[in-house]
């Protein structure tokens, strides 16, 4: 309480300070974010590039956007879980398959955890992996387009959260179940959960060419919730780590009965040990049944595969596989120093913060000196694995990052602060405020063997006073500090969009210069593809139309189209011909129950309607492409279902 009163007066003294800078136009000297040097610090001028990219998690938004940094400017959010009409990402027909799931197809995601593709321990900037948690699914985003590829859907798991971290050269990414389920899912009583429910933890390979995700097998643990993992690596390369709480295993009213353990696990994966037991044939095929969306880049479109088992693997089947930490009081995040030596445990509920050692770790299970064991996987004693501890550094600890010079960041939600620490001696260095309560934070390369540095953002979860209002609810600020130096330094803060969760950022180098600018008009595989004004056509197939049109500045080809009846179902399959760097096309026709499709350089997409009038409707591009941008419109005409207006089309000349 005397904490927490503290840090308040704290928040109440900074502010002050800010607010009495501003009346006073004076400058305060140590005035953090006002002072003109600091402005200097974010400025990037006109026309410049900001030095890194930061990919932050929607959140309830399903989607990642993309920000520069230090600007903190957003460029982009990519659709991922979430249909977004902004580009007909999900309304386009060739997009539907990718929210193909077993259950359906579902338009919306919870997006948590991006983490880049790594090689040899280093963001590599080819891929970027993200987890949905409602209906779990993993998600892979090429950086070369910025376009979700590949989505994997998970069986066996829900509340998809300790998810989507690589390990070190991108063998696999990682997806853990937060809520343990029935496994096979089955009708049962809910209160007989404990030791019926179980917890998947799910490896899918990434093939080190295409990226192909594939779920290469599932571990099945004990009923306890897996919050967050990381990856080993380094000298603990091969090894994964997952935080769990409700080791109660309880069923109801969680605030309480998940939070009787003085300690839980942090539960250590062998997965190389497993992953050799599985090429020798191990482990089991079980029925399941899980989608697997995937885009081809020639074809412009999504196919969905419906999967039909996955490989299971019980624990107790491989010795020497798995092992639990007691970690104290519900630990959220899971953190890895780059040297792959700590593992960190924020546990939300403890008064210190819990540093394991993975040398300590291995020599314990040398000794065999176990505490007990849980379902048959051994406990490992808390002093033995114990690296140290931070004393009392603040409250409610979420999530730590490191910066490679041996120092440790760690958030505190309820105090709402970031402290700085050292890794060894555990001394806490500096603290700074967060405004306010803030979640994850990011160091761009936090998640690998060399972080890059410079800069760290935190993610708070709380806006309030800090932007002009936007009625009751306001974005979710993230803040920018500089790192370089010994004490933190606040620099800037900037709105995020959805509910950032955590965020990977990297030199923007990498993505840059591999960044396309078009695609190949000439690699344009897609069936209804038309390669010039000429192959525009319209064919009629029973009470199917299926329309050949292309786009150039500034004309549709065919723009007048007469014959379509009611009752027909149109289909406008739309080349966009520009083979020029940022000029999209947009397409879309009074009264269509879909959303615009926005077609890039190079690309066919094809936009359904079905007309419920007769009438002559027209269609319009919904970018502005030119400066004859508003006459690049058209107009198609609906007569009565048993009219005879013969199927024609043109463009440039009257319809005879
Ligand atoms: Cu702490 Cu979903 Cu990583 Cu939110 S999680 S903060
Ligand atoms: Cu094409 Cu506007």
């Amino acid at each position: 309480m005397k904490k927490i009163l503290k840090s308040t007066l704290a928040i109440v003294a900074v502010f002050a300070a800010f607010t009495s800078c501003n009346n006073s136009g004076k400058s305060g000297g140590k005035s953090g974010a006002l002072s003109s040097n600091i402005a200097e610090k974010v400025y990037v001028a006109p026309g410049e590039h900001d030095s890194h990219y930061a990919f932050i998690s929607g959140g309830y938004s399903g989607n990642l956007t993309v920000y520069g940094l230090p600007s903190g400017r957003m460029f982009k959010e990519i659709p991922v879980f979430s249909q977004f009409p902004t580009s007909g990402y999900r309304y386009s027909e060739e997009t539907k398959p990718m929210l193909n799931t077993s259950h359906g197809f579902i338009p919306w995601g919870d997006s948590h955890h991006p983490d880049i593709s790594q090689t040899n321990g280093e963001i590599d900037g080819r891929f970027i992996f993200i987890n949905e948690n409602n209906t779990p699914r993993i998600a892979k985003i090429d950086l070369k387009t910025f376009e979700t590829t590949e989505i994997i859907e998970v069986p066996n798991s829900a509340g998809n959260h300790s998810s989507s971290f690589v390990t070190e050269n991108t063998e696999y990414v990682v997806a853990g179940t937060r809520f343990s389920v029935p496994v096979p899912q089955r009708d049962m009583p809910i209160k007989e959960y404990k030791g019926n429910f179980q917890g998947a933890l799910s490896f899918i390979s990434v093939a080190p060419e295409t990226g192909n995700m594939d779920i290469k097998f599932q571990v099945l643990m004990p009923g306890f919730n897996y919050d967050i993992s990381h990856p080993g690596r380094g000298k603990s390369h091969g090894w994964f780590f997952f935080t769990t709480y409700n080791t109660e295993e309880a069923n109801t009213l969680l605030e309480v009965n998940a939070s009787q353990n003085d300690k839980d696990f942090i539960a250590a994966i062998n997965w190389k040990k497993i992953e050799e037991y599985v090429n020798n044939g191990g482990g089991k095929m079980m029925p399941a049944e899980y989608a697997h969306n995937v885009y081809d880049e020639h074809t412009h479109t999504a196919t969905s595969t419906m999967k039909k088992e996955v490989r299971v693997i019980n624990p107790t089947e491989v010795p020497g596989a798995v092992y639990f930490l007691p970690t104290p009081k519900s630990p959220h995040g899971c953190d890895v120093d780059p040297s792959g030596e700590y593992i960190v445990g924020n546990g939300k509920l403890s008064a210190n913060l819990t540093v394991h050692s993975f040398s300590k770790m291995l020599k314990a299970i040398e000794g065999e000196k176990f505490a007990g064991e849980a379902y048959g996987i051994p406990i490992l004693n808390f002093e033995d694995v114990l690296a140290g501890s931070v004393e009392q550094p603040g409250l409610g600890p979420l999530h730590t990052e490191f910066d490679g010079e041996g120092n440790a960041y760690t958030t505190f939600f309820i105090s709402s602060e970031v402290v700085k620490w050292k890794l060894g001696t555990w001394e806490v260095i500096d603290r700074k405020p967060t405004y306010y309560s803030v979640g994850h934070l990011t160091i761009p390369g936090g998640n690998s063997r060399k972080p890059q540095g410079k800069y760290m953002f935190a993610m708070n979860k709380i806006t309030k006073d800090r932007y002009l209002p936007t009625g009751p609810e306001m974005e979710h600020s993230a803040q920018l500090y500089d790192i370089s130096g010994e004490k933190m330094e606040l620099l800037l803060d900037f709105p995020t969009h959805g509910e950032p969760h955590y965020a990977a950022a990297m030199e923007a180098d990498l993505v840059k210069e591999r960044s396309q600018k078009i695609y190949n008009l000439e690699e344009n595989k897609h069936p209804y593809a038309a390669f010039s004004d000429s192959d525009a056509k319209v064919v009629r197939k029973g009470n199917e139309v299926h329309i050949y049109m292309t786009t150039i500045r500034s004309h549709f080809t065919p723009d007048n189209i007469e014959g379509i009846k009611l009752g027909d179902k149109v289909f406008f399959h739309v080349t966009n011909l520009e083979q020029d760097f940022d000029v999209p096309h947009g397409f879309a026709v009074l009264g269509q129950n879909t959303s615009e499709l926005l077609v890039m350089p190079g690309q066919t997409k094809t936009s359904v309607w079905e007309p419920t009038k007769v009438g002559v409707w027209p269609f319009y591009c919904t970018d502005f492409c030119s400066a004859l941008h508003q006459e690049m419109q058209g107009y198609i005409r609906v007569s009565p279902k048993n009219s005879d207006v013969p199927l024609k089309w043109s463009m440039g000349e009257d319809i005879e």
